[in-house]
C-alpha cells in the first residue's frame, strides 16, 4: 500500500510502532493499530443529490481533474482520495479483499470486477490538500439508478463507513429538499451522534447559475450567498455553515486549465456587449475574424458567468484570470472553513496522544525496558520536537492566554517550511535562514534567563531547541 502519512512526525511514530512491534510481538498490535489510525488525516465525505457538483468540488479541492465529472449521472463508486505516492489506486471489495487497479489520471471504465462487489476505490495522489484531509467522493443520492443510491447510503451510513467519515461536506444544489435534510439526519444518527463524527458543513453549489443566472439582472453569486445564509440559519442543527461555491470555476482555476491563449481569446471578446456575448454562447453569433475552435473552447470553459464578467479581466492574462476565477468561486472560503474546523492543531495533538498511548502500553509490558529505550530515542528525535512545542504551548496558554510567545509557538508548529517558521520569504537564501535562526535562538535564550514564571521559562527553552534544530539543518548548506 502507498504510504499516506506525510509529516516527519507522523512517519517517525509509524517507525516507532514498527520497532515496538518487533520487540513485543503481537502483544502490542491492538495499540499500534489504533495509533496508526489516529495519525491519519480526517476523512471528509462529499455527499449530496445526483449532479449536485460533488466530483467537480473534489477536483477543485485536490487541484487535479481526477474525479470524473459529467452532465450525465457519473460517479459510480465511492472513491477515497488519499495522500500517497506514487499515484496509484486499489479496489476494496465488499468481502474485504483489496486489489490493485490501473490508475492513469483516472480510474478505468472497466474495473475488472462487477460494480456491486466493490465497497470502494482508494486513489493515492501527491496533492497538498490530501496531506490535511482524505476526501471521499460518493455517487449521488436520489439517483435514477437505485444501486448507486444504495451504494452511497451503504458507504456513508452503513456499518463501517459512517464511523469512517469524520465529517461530511453536504452539497446542496439550488434550494435544499426534504431528502437533503433527512440524509444529514441519518448520517448524524449512524455516527452515533457523537459531536465529532456528526460534523457537517454545507456547500451551495452552482453559485454562478443562481437566481436568474449569469445573464440575469443580479449577480448570481450574491444571490447564492443570500440563499446559503438562509439555509445555514434554518438548518443550523444540521450544518455548521453553508458556503456558496461556483465549483466549475474553482475547478478550472485550481487545475490550471486556463492557458494564455484562452485569456487572449476571451479578451478578444471584450468589445461585445452582453447581448452579443450571450448570443455567442447560444451559438447564434459568429465572429468571422477569430478562430472558431478557440472560441468554442473558451465559451465552454467560461460558460455564462466567466463569459459575461471575465472578458475585461482576461486582458491582464491567464494568471489574473485564474486568480479572479478562484476568488469568485468561493473556494478559498471553503478551504479556510475546512482547515479551521477539521485540520487545526489536529496533527500535533494526535502525535502527542500517540506517544502517550504507546508509553502507557510499554509501562505494563514485560518488555518495558527495551520499549522504554525506543520511546526515549523517539522523544529525542528532532522529528518529534513538535510534541515539546505543543506541551509548552498548552501549559503557557493555561496560565497566560494572551502571551505573545503563543503566536511564535503556533508559527513554529503550523508552518511547513523553515523559512515560514522564521517569518522569511520564499526567496531568502540558506545563509539568511541560518542568520535569522541564530538571532531567534539568542532572543529565546535571553528571555529564558529572565523569565518570571516556570511556564515562560519552559516555553523559551523549548524554542531555543526549535531554532537550534533549524540552524543545524542550515549550517552545512549555508557554509557550502
Ligand atoms: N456552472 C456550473 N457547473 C457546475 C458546477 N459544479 C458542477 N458543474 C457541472 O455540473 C455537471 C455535474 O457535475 P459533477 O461534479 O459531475 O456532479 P456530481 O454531483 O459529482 O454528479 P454524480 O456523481 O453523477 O452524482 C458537470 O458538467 C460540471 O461541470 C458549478 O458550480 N457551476
Ligand atoms: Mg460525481
Amino acid at each position: 500500500m502507498a504510504s499516506h502519512i506525510s509529516s516527519p512526525a507522523g512517519l517517525r511514530i509509524m517507525h516507532l510502532c514498527d520497532d515496538m512491534e518487533r520487540v513485543a510481538g503481537t502483544e502490542l498490535t491492538h495499540i499500534t493499530a489504533a495509533v496508526r489510525e489516529s495519525l491519519e488525516p480526517p476523512k471528509l465525505a462529499i455527499v449530496g443529490r445526483v449532479k449536485a457538483g460533488k466530483s467537480t468540488l473534489v477536483n477543485a479541492l485536490i487541484g487535479a481533474k481526477v474525479a470524473p465529472t459529467n452532465d450525465a449521472e457519473c460517479t459510480r463508486i465511492v472513491t477515497w482520495y488519499r495522500y500517497g505516492m506514487p499515484d496509484s489506486a486499489e479496489l476494496v471489495l465488499r468481502d474485504g479483499t483489496v486489489r490493485p487497479v490501473q490508475f492513469a489520471g483516472a480510474l478505468p471504465e472497466d474495473l475488472g470486477v462487477p460494480l456491486d462487489s466493490v465497497s470502494h476505490a482508494v486513489v493515492y495522489l501527491q496533492a497538498a490538500a490530501l496531506q490535511d484531509y482524505t476526501l471521499i467522493d460518493t455517487p449521488g443520492l436520489s439517483t435514477t439508478t437505485r444501486e448507486n443510491d444504495e451504494a452511497t447510503r451503504r458507504a456513508i451510513l452503513g456499518g463501517e463507513a459512517a464511523r469512517q467519515a469524520d465529517a461530511i461536506i453536504y452539497v446542496f444544489k439550488k434550494i435544499e429538499k426534504a431528502d437533503d435534510i433527512s440524509f444529514m439526519t441519518a448520517f448524524r444518527e449512524a455516527s452515533g451522534g457523537s459531536a465529532d463524527a456528526a460534523e457537517a458543513i454545507g456547500v451551495l453549489s452552482n453559485a454562478d447559475r443562481f437566481g436568474a443566472g449569469a445573464w440575469g439582472p443580479r449577480d448570481p453569486i450574491s444571490v447564492a450567498a443570500e440563499t446559503a445564509d438562509q439555509i445555514g440559519t434554518e438548518h443550523a442543527a444540521h450544518v455548521s455553515a453553508v458556503i456558496p461555491i461556483a465549483g466549475r470555476m474553482g475547478e478550472a482555476a485550481r487545475t490550471g486549465e486556463v492557458r494564455e491563449s484562452d485569456a487572449a481569446v476571451l479578451a478578444g471578446l471584450a468589445h461585445l456587449d452582453d447581448d452579443d456575448a450571450r448570443d455567442l454562447e447560444d451559438g447564434i453569433l459568429d465572429i468571422p475574424d477569430m478562430d472558431a475552435a478557440a472560441i468554442s473552447r473558451v465559451v465552454t470553459m467560461f460558460r455564462g458567468y466567466g463569459l459575461r464578467h471575465g472578458r475585461t479581466i482576461a486582458r491582464d492574462g491567464a494568471a489574473a484570470l485564474t486568480a479572479w476565477l478562484l476568488e469568485r468561486s468561493g473556494m478559498a472560503a471553503l478551504e479556510g472553513a475546512l482547515r479551521s474546523r477539521y485540520v487545526g492543531s489536529h496533527p500535533h495533538r494526535s502525535i502527542a496522544n500517540a506517544v502517550a498511548a504507546l508509553a502507557d502500553a510499554a509501562r505494563t509490558s514485560p518488555h518495558r525496558s527495551a520499549l522504554g529505550e525506543l520511546l526515549n530515542a523517539a522523544r529525542l528525535d528532532p522529528a518529534l520536537h513538535v510534541i515539546r512545542e505543543l506541551e509548552a504551548r498548552e501549559r503557557l496558554a493555561a496560565r497566560f492566554p494572551d502571551d505573545e510567545l503563543l503566536v511564535m509557538l503556533d508559527t513554529l508548529m503550523q508552518q511547513k517550511t523553515d523559512r515560514a517558521r522564521l517569518g522569511l520569504g520564499r526567496s531568502a537564501s540558506d545563509h539568511d535562514v541560518l542568520v535569522r535562526a541564530r538571532e531567534c535562538l539568542g532572543d529565546a535564550r535571553g528571555r529564558a534567563a529572565l523569565a518570571g514564571s516556570p511556564e515562560l521559562a519552559e516555553a523559551n527553552r523549548v524554542m531555543v531547541r526549535s531554532y537550534q534544530l533549524i540552524a543545524d539543518r542550515y549550517h552545512d548548506a549555508a557554509n557550502r
